[in-house]
């Protein structure tokens, strides 16, 4: 007998079809929505119509008269029990139900709860709310002007719009690198607000039974532990009175890491009904009012040496945060990790300052395919790099190869102070460039350009933090950031995996069993995965920020073998030799002496619950936490060519070409599916998808009309390539995360090869999305389109 076939068995490497897929395919997923209690009543919120207003008066009376009506909950009520304000994941407060103000357009003013959905729409029409407008804020400059009225005056000592201001990195170091520079290159940018939009919105079902005291609470949440934590604090409930499930989740992309005013009214309604109350979010309600992303504007120089070195970088962001700070972010930094920027470069010093203010505009600023901002780091890095090169009229590729950092440097501290694990840049860049045929298209582009074709060439680089995180430096409201995973295996050898993350699309139930295959050679379709119950799941932080294989992928790695340790003595006792003379195959122990005396992964765990050795405890059961020792670095390069057409401003996208190292893959069909996706959301946000705010505040893209999204249609294609591989150092398995990086790194590419496009015309910026009006302005007017659309230029 020999070991099993790691891949016939589904294990690491195995490109194992989505075992999910067997029901997502056939419709018979289980979502929120699909959950049906019985006596379960219906709840809608009334959003404000307004930007920024005092509430002069709520008359329910109306409303509570219509047939089928329950209950009517305003802000004053929810007050009665300390719950018009709830705190947010960044130690600010967030209205629950508005009382005093509304600060932004789709604010949740009152919630009624009925018999069903539409007779509680049609209740909540039947609220009259008098409002008192006040003027709007809708970006950070008006946020700082001189006399803006303050939209937080529900804070103590709040005299301003200013929410903070940070700092990081070596001011005097940067200072002398500066003082050294040859040539300073500066550019403005600004990453527009965008919207994770996920197919299925927002929404809870709360079920509290008097009887049991005990709350159940179905959600679409990315981190159901926290939830319940929060939950916990917020209500005054106990911990162990409360249960979240977060079935099937038709995406998060990070717009389910929040709590929302949804989970927590419905929740007050089903204490006060003592009846299930389901709240499920309409689409224009998602768009309006939950986390969105970005809507940050860069101030960023690099200090350069005319040969090419970067000394040194400098940044200032200005963050618009909305009407209430509620990022999820580790508490320790106040713009997430904004400063991973640069850090695949050796740039001797750098500093950042941050500073963040509130606006007449829902809350977000974090989430959307992200880890904590890396998007924005990324994307304002590669920007800076493009416009640095093109500064000293330096190639695009022969700029960042003389300032990436090299692979003998490893593990190298970055301007800002993270320590990146591993990495072939170099190796990735040559790859790219081959792929895309880098000499070749700069010839075509030169001869295109004879005959008046603008053809361009973006490149991206980035390498970027995943895993967060470590707990010596990373938590979440003080709670520290790590993960789990709990393996029962059975007595046949058959097993059932439970972990603190919580998959939402990213195929967690297939790739989680090919680590458990991998590790103990139990073949991957005898593993179920679980994930998403707080009663059944170890704790754990929950998926985003591309975690879940840094940490709780490194949990199931570490608690399957702790299960090898228990069947080796298992394995001793039956193959009656000591422990020493054991030895491990994939699936197999065997005597060292004597390899065709063994028994399989099945006899031990059969072995288990029938034949354990004298004195040890029965059973193949075990729960791991992990803490990983760093953040895992992986490294891509996005390379993408277009034509812009110089009348119209539209551009197309000739070829893309992607090289991501993301360490070991455990499902290479589900690594490239993350990053073709990823690849689509850069597209979108480079080209079309943006929530623009009027003067007055009313968001425009509040509907699938006005915001746009990528359809098979307009999306290219891409050509992905796998093989440049380091393994993490320091994660059992050498997996990297993957699930944002082409998200993250994929937006500077699209456009650095439309700037590249019209460099001729000296613009220098164009701020997302370029859409075909921006870019032919740009072109026929020469100079930069810059700010969050709809821009006003003054010609
Ligand atoms: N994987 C792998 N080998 C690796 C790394 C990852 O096989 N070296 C697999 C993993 O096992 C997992 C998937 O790829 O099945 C993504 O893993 P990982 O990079 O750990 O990311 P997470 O599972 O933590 O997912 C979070 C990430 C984020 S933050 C957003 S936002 C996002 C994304 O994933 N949201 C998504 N991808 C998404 N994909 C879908 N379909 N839906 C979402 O909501
Ligand atoms: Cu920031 S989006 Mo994902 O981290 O859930």
């Amino acid at each position: 007998m020999t070991a099993v076939d790691e891949i016939k068995i589904g294990g690491l490497g195995a490109s194992r079809k989505r075992v999910e897929d067997q029901r997502f395919i056939r419709g018979k997923g289980n979502y929120t929505d699909d959950i049906v209690l019985p006596g379960m009543l219906h709840m809608e919120i009334l959003r404000s119509p307004l930007a920024h207003a005092r509430i002069v008066s709520i008359d329910t009376s109306r409303a509570w008269q219509i047939p089928g009506v329950h209950l009517v909950l305003t802000g004053e009520m929810m007050a009665t029990r300390n719950l018009a304000w709830m705190p947010t994941l960044s130690y600010d407060t967030q209205a629950v139900l508005a009382t005093d103000k509304v600060r932004f357009q789709g604010q949740e003013v009152a919630c009624v709860i009925a018999d069903d959905p539409y007779i509680a729409k049609d209740a909540c029409e039947a609220i009259d709310v008098e409002y008192e407008p006040l003027p709007p804020i809708v970006n950070p400059e008006q946020a700082l002007a001189d006399g803006a009225p303050v939209i937080r005056d529900d804070k103590e000592g709040q005299d301003s719009n200013v929410i903070y201001n940070w700092e990081v990195g070596d001011a005097a170091g940067t200072e002398r690198a500066f003082a050294e520079a040859d040539t300073i290159s500066r550019l403005r940018l600004h990453y527009p607000r965008s919207h994770p939009s996920p197919i299925e919105c927002c929404g809870s079902i709360a079920d509290f039974n008097r009887a049991t005291s005990k709350l159940t609470v179905y959600m679409t949440t990315q981190a159901p532990h926290i939830i319940r934590a929060a939950v916990a604090l917020v209500a005054e409930l106990p911990e162990h009175m409360i249960r979240i499930i977060s079935p099937d989740i038709g995406g998060g992309f990070g717009n389910k890491v929040p709590v929302y005013p949804g989970y927590v009214c419905s929740i007050l309604a089903s204490i006060l009904l003592e009846r299930p109350v389901k709240w499920i979010e309409d689409k224009t309600g998602n768009l309006i009012s939950t986390g969105f992303a970005r809507d940050i504007y860069l101030d960023g120089e690099l200090a350069l040496r005319n040969d090419g070195k970067i000394l040194g970088v400098r940044m200032h962001v200005d963050s618009d945060h909305g009407a209430f700070f509620s990022d999820a972010q580790p508490s320790k930094f106040k713009i997430g990790l904004l400063h991973s920027a640069f850090a695949c470069y050796n740039i001797p010093a750098g500093r950042i300052t941050a500073r963040g203010t509130y606006t007449n505009k829902a809350p977000g600023g974090v989430a959307y395919r992200c880890s904590f901002r890396v998007t924005e780091a990324m994307f304002f890095q590669e920007r800076m790099i493009q416009a640095a090169a093109q500064d000293l009229g330096m190639d695009q590729a022969a700029f960042r190869r003389i300032n990436l950092v090299s692979d003998d440097q490893f593990p190298f501290r970055t301007p800002f102070g993270f320590l990146t694990d591993s990495g072939q840049y170099g190796k990735c860049l040559d790859v790219g460039l081959r792929a895309v045929g880098y000499e070749d298209f700069r010839k075509q582009q030169a001869e295109a350009k004879a005959r008046g074709r603008l053809l361009g060439l973006g490149i991206s680089t980035m390498t970027e933090p995943l895993g967060a995180g470590n707990s010596r430096e990373y938590d979440i409201l003080g709670i520290k950031m790590f993960d789990s995973a709990d393996l029962k295996v059975h007595m046949t050898g058959k097993a059932i995996l439970r972990t603190g993350a919580k998959t939402q699309g990213q195929g967690h139930e297939t790739t989680w069993a090919q680590i458990v295959a991998h590790e103990l050679g139990i073949p991957a379709e005898d593993v179920v995965v679980e994930e998403g119950d707080t009663d059944t799941a170890p704790f754990g932080m929950g998926t985003y920020a591309s975690r879940s294989t840094p940490v709780a992928g490194a949990a199931v790695a570490m608690v399957s073998r702790k299960i090898r340790a228990k069947a080796r003595k298992l394995a001793a006792h039956l193959l009656e030799v000591s422990e020493e003379d054991v030895e491990w195959e994939l699936g197999r122990f065997y005597v060292r002496s004597a390899p065709d005396r063994g028994v399989t992964i099945q006899e031990c765990a059969m072995a288990a619950y029938s034949n354990m050795p004298d004195g040890m405890e029965p059973g193949l059961e075990n729960t791991a936490y992990y803490d990983p020792p760093n953040l895992t670095w992986p490294f891509a390069v996005y390379i993408v060519t277009v034509e812009v057409d110089p009348e119209t401003g539209v551009w197309d996208v000739l070829n893309m070409v992607a090289v991501d190292d993301c360490g070991v893959r455990i499902n290479p069909m589900i690594v490239e599916g993350q990053i073709m996706g990823g690849l689509t959301e850069a597209y979108a946000m480079a080209n079309m998808q943006f929530i623009t705010f009027d003067a007055e505040g009313n968001c425009v893209g509040s509907n699938y009309m006005d915001y746009l999204l990528p359809t098979a249609w307009e999306t290219p294609g891409y050509e992905l390539h796998s093989e440049v591989v380091t393994p993490s150092p320091h994660h059992p398995i050498g997996a990297k995360g993957i699930g944002e990086c082409a998200a993250v790194g994929g937006p500077a590419a699209f456009v650095n090869a439309v700037m590249d496009a019209i460099a001729d015309t000296g613009v220098r910026n164009i701020d997302m999305p370029l859409l075909p009006d921006r870019v032919w302005e740009a072109i026929t007017k020469r100079h930069d389109v810059s700010g969050a659309p709809p821009v006003r230029s003054d010609d």
